[in-house]
């Protein structure tokens, strides 16, 4: 069976980063022939640099990766059309599905959430006003009657190989600076820009447990570059009291996957690092994409009431003021002592939820049940 799944870049790299996630997992799992069509070739090649500068036709890890335009110039209609984010596909290749007898099967990607309505809503089909098509919405999501979330089949085992004992030493060949010890408290950090991140740095200054700080290039260099008073630059490495300030270049996607598995805690943003910081099964605080009228606390309270389901009264409490204030939903100013205190507890909670997460269908077994009810 063939699989197009289709990719506009709006902003950031979720939209990308999800996409490309779900092409190879989806290759991987079900040795099938999968086509991402992308229409931001360079956003994607800061992800995977493996990919040519120029856009081409291009096989990596059984996907082949196409640019955007080939779709609008030369559709091909193949049996399953996954629409990631409501991208609106080509008119092109709208005429060439109409045209085909059997139609193809026509999902749109959603974008993950906690909320309970996504239950309802996830696997239902709905007319396109313009072709007539039945478009399903899969609804990635926590639980069983959702549409579950992207896990490659290698992704624990690698990320159990990063957390051996030699996986700092091997980080700290790769990415390390001669400031910076193993044996610190290491956090990464990939937010959005911040008011909170002052408030942190000051308290991670004057931790009494030295802390690692690793920062890839983007957003979160502003807020730290006004912080210093000077600007950031890659191979920045940098002792600021207890602190050690390192930047990073922007990763290549499977070293961040191997970054959030080496630190103690991870602060992640947007969806696919939040997700991926989930399989790390370390500490984490996410920082939801901010949206009007605080839509997006809503969903990081949805979450946090599924996260803490198992957790105690005082670890809950840890975790909540320590989110809400990174997000803005209520400034707790002993919010990161609290959390740092609750690391041990926190962080044997990471992994209870991860394997539990873990021990359900991936977003690919649900995807292909539902396109392939009778493959078993
Ligand atoms: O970049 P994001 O903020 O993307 C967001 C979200 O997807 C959000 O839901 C969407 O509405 C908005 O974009 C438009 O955060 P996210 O989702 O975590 O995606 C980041 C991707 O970048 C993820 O796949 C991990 C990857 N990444 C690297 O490959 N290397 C790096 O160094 C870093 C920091 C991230």
């Amino acid at each position: 069976m063939q699989w197009d799944i289709f990719c506009r870049v709006v902003d950031n790299f979720g939209d990308i980063g999800v996409s490309w996630r779900l092409a190879r997992a989806l290759a991987l799992h079900s040795q099938q022939g999968v086509r991402l069509f992308v229409d931001d070739w360079e956003t994607l090649r800061r992800l995977l640099p493996s990919v040519p500068a120029a856009p081409a036709p291009f096989v990596v890890s059984g996907v082949e990766v196409q640019p955007w335009v080939l779709a609008e110039r030369s559709p091909s209609v193949a049996a399953c059309v996954i629409e990631a984010f409501a991208c609106e596909l080509p008119p092109a290749c709208l005429a060439a599905m109409r045209a085909s007898t059997p139609p193809p099967v026509w999902i749109n990607l959603e974008y993950l959430s906690a909320e309970d309505w996504i239950e309802e809503c996830h696997g239902l089909p709905s007319p396109d006003p313009a072709t007539g098509l039945p478009k399903i919405f899969f609804f990635p999501g926590f639980t069983a009657r959702s549409g579950g979330l992207i896990r490659e089949p290698e992704v624990l085992a690698r990320r159990d190989a990063a957390q051996e004992p030699d996986g700092r030493r091997n980080w700290l060949a790769d990415y390390g600076c001669a400031e910076v010890s193993a044996s610190a408290q290491w956090m990464s950090l990939f937010a959005y820009d911040n008011p909170q991140l002052a408030h942190r740095l000051r308290d991670w200054q004057v931790s009494d447990t030295p802390i690692v700080l690793w920062v890839p290039e983007g957003t979160a260099w502003r807020g730290l570059a006004h912080w210093l008073g000077a600007s950031l630059a890659e191979g920045h490495c940098q002792q600021y009291g207890a602190l050690t300030v390192s930047a990073l270049p922007f990763l290549p996607m499977d070293d961040y996957d191997r970054l959030l598995a080496v630190c103690d805690v991870n602060f992640v943003r947007g969806e696919d690092s939040f997700v991926r910081a989930q399989w790390a099964a370390r500490p984490f605080v996410w920082q939801a994409y901010p949206q009007a009228d605080a839509v997006h606390v809503e969903k990081m309270n949805a979450f946090l009431r599924r996260y803490l389901q198992t957790a105690d009264a005082a670890t809950a409490a840890v975790v909540e003021a320590m989110w809400r204030d990174w997000n803005g939903a209520g400034t707790q100013e002993d919010a990161w002592v609290g959390f740092q205190n609750a690391l041990p507890v926190l962080r044997r909670h990471a992994r209870q939820w991860c394997d539990q997460l873990a021990a359900t269908d991936g977003l690919v077994d649900r995807l292909v049940k539902m396109v392939q009810p009778d493959v078993k």
